[in-house]
């Protein structure tokens, strides 16, 4: 009997650790204190540690319960399982343990392709048949920090020759690719790929405003999903307390979890089975700022559908210390296998602990052995379902404290764990089908992350990764692709933009739906054709041929879908012209200033086409 009373007793005092708590429970619901035990069991009185009594700040209070049960549904397990997870993580993190220990890294296999090739022409004749079978997710959750940019990501111009913003060029080639899937698969019903964003609070509210302000760049509004992910809460030292807003001691203070929250968010929202059911079998993410993406999407779905992948990841050839992943085949002294991205700031320590005295550096083709990770993830949805519905979403996180000192004791600034969405196959057995699909930069991967200043001081020969080297990156790929056609493009000019030495091709672009595989620019480029350097050509129509033009100057077609508009002959003008800039003239729109020149449009050519016609210009 007397034990029983004394743990009534214990059990009545749950909250004598924290009076900031014990003097308000009056204010709490049962819900609340259910919240406010898990929080006391976790050790965190602290949090309470300067409430006032009951009856000041009363809604304050409420306010924070009601964090607190968003932040405890958010997390697979709940909050408990969130600070026990912190503590594993920083308790490794202090005693500096390698999360790859007993690995050994080799490079793994995978397709490489050729641009232009037959190989490359049959994957992707391949990828757009089977492009009616997938849904697009595009995670743009991130705050672009590093890019320093006001607004959105993907509101950013990718080009300013047209003023394309990047989500307009990605639903614009989901539907060209809707488009000529069902045309190749001669399907009569009409499919509606469909296209998920991933947003955060930073993001969401701007990312619905940019597609209602544009009706969703003409894709239905019902065929756009938008998933948010929630932040997690920020970690004030090794026992993961959790942190206080340094300005509202009843708000926690929050970070992003990253884009690896992908998975959960869409395991629970039940779109992976409803896809199932409809017979979809392939899901393809991505990240915010490739303007040349869709130029490798319909070669690596075909890679993935022809090998039979469970998970594809897209590789470009990887400079040793270039801030891309590594991809990595993983072997385990226990026999463990997996092929997985190995963080930049990871591979080199992990290759001079085995046995890579040089650690990461560039091999005899003057790149490092390991393909650089794009993020670009093709996945098939049948293995995927299964695998999330074994983890329930959840993906192997890390924590990166900023210590004080080497006693790595306290921290510079809270932390947080944070999850990487290409770490979904860490957990996957070794029979899963793990490949990759390697292309050339110049096709694939032009990424906008870094901001002006940042961008000037990467070491020569490095990538950029700016709005400027990303603008460039169309022009040069697209110009590289017609040349493969068959077409005399003059070799770029070079020029300094906001620190930056870039190559400048011909400024020329065209819709994804006048072209979105080799096949198609090959169907619609004839012979004889060529452009100056100064040219600058938009391909606005999916019916437009070329046939014997010779472009110095500005061109821009038009043509309705049903004009087919035959377009030959010299066409000479002032054309349009790329004048310096400096991103710190803050009279300049930031689009401009942030890369660095603006376009002064002399003279140009412009056709319309309304129906079939042969202009010989
Ligand atoms: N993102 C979210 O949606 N939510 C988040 O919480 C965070 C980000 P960054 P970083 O492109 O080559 C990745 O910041 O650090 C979205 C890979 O990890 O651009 O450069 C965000 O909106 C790395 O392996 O990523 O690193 C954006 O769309 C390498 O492949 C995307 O996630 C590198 O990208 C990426 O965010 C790369």
């Amino acid at each position: 009997m007397e034990k029983l009373s004394e743990l009534s007793i214990i059990c009545d005092n749950w909250a004598s650790a924290a009076p900031g708590l014990e003097k308000n429970l009056g204010i709490l619901d049962p819900d609340q204190i259910e919240l406010a035990k898990k929080l006391m069991h976790e050790g965190q009185c602290h949090l309470f540690a300067n409430w006032a009594d009951q009856g000041v700040d009363d809604e304050k209070k409420k306010r924070f319960f009601a964090q607190v049960s968003r932040l405890n549904g958010n997390y697979p397990g709940g909050l408990s399982a969130y600070i026990q997870n912190a503590r594993h993580l920083l308790a490794d993190s202090k005693a500096g343990k390698n999360p790859f220990e007993g690995f050994i890294p080799s490079v793994p296999s995978g397709e490489v392709l050729t641009f232009g090739d037959d190989n490359f022409v049959m994957f992707e004749e391949a990828g757009v048949k089977e492009a009616l079978k997938a849904s697009f997710v595009l995670v743009a959750g991130g705050l672009g920090e590093r890019l320093g940019y006001n607004r959105i990501k993907v509101s950013l111009p990718s080009e300013t020759t047209t003023g394309t913003c990047f989500l307009q060029n990605y639903i614009e080639s989901i539907l060209a690719l809707q488009e000529a899937s069902c045309k190749l698969s001669q399907e009569t019903f009409h499919v509606e790929i469909p296209f998920v964003i991933m947003t955060s609070d930073d993001t969401h509210i701007p990312t619905l405003k940019l597609l209602e302000s544009n009706y969703y760049f003409g894709m239905k509004p019902d065929q756009v999903i938008l998933i948010k992910q929630e932040k997690v809460a920020c970690l004030d030292d090794n026992d993961a307390r959790i942190a206080l807003d340094p300005n509202d001691k009843y708000m926690i203070q929050t970070k992003p979890h990253g884009h690896g929250d992908v998975h959960s968010l869409l395991y629970n929202s039940g779109l992976l089975n409803k896809w199932r059911d409809a017979g979809l079998r392939w899901v393809l993410f991505y990240q915010d700022t490739n303007g040349l993406l869709f130029k490798a999407i319909p070669a690596s779905l075909g890679v993935s559908v022809t090998k039979g992948y469970h998970v594809n990841s897209l590789a470009v050839p990887r400079k040793a210390k270039e801030a891309i992943g590594g991809i990595t085949k993983l072997t385990h002294s226990d026999g463990r296998t997996m092929v997985i991205n190995v963080e930049y700031n990871q591979l080199d320590p992990l290759l001079r602990a085995t046995g890579h005295a040089d650690g990461d550096a560039n091999g005899e083709t003057g790149y490092s052995p390991f393909p650089g990770n794009i993020n670009q993830l093709i996945l098939e949805l049948g293995p995927y379902i299964e695998e999330l519905t074994r983890t329930h979403g959840a993906i192997s996180e890390f924590v990166n404290p900023k210590y004080k000192d080497s006693s790595k004791t306290s921290f510079k600034s809270s932390t947080r764990l944070e999850c990487m969405m290409q770490d979904y196959p860490k957990t996957l057995p070794s029979t899963a089908r793990v490949g990759f699909t390697v292309m050339d930069t110049w096709l694939a991967y032009a990424p906008v992350k870094n901001n002006p200043e940042d961008a000037a001081k990467v070491p020569k020969g490095n990538p950029y990764h700016s709005a400027t080297s990303g603008e460039m990156a169309i022009y040069r790929a697209n110009c590289l692709i017609l040349r493969k056609a068959g077409v005399k493009i003059a070799d770029p000019a070079t020029a300094v933009f906001n620190g930056q030495e870039v190559e400048i091709w011909p400024r020329i672009t065209w819709k994804p739906k006048w072209a979105l595989t080799f096949s198609d620019v090959q169907k619609k480029v004839k012979e004889g054709c060529s452009f100056s350097q100064r040219s600058t050509m938009v391909l606005n129509g999916p019916n437009i041929y070329l046939q014997g033009l010779s472009l110095d100057g500005t061109l821009i077609i038009h043509a309705v879908n049903e004009a087919q508009v035959q377009v030959s002959g010299p066409v000479q003008n002032k054309g349009w012209v790329l004048l310096p800039t400096d991103y710190k003239d803050e009279s300049l729109p930031e689009e401009i200033s942030i890369r660095g020149f603006v376009i002064e449009k002399l003279e140009q050519l412009e056709i319309a086409g309304r129906e079939n016609s042969g202009s010989s210009v």
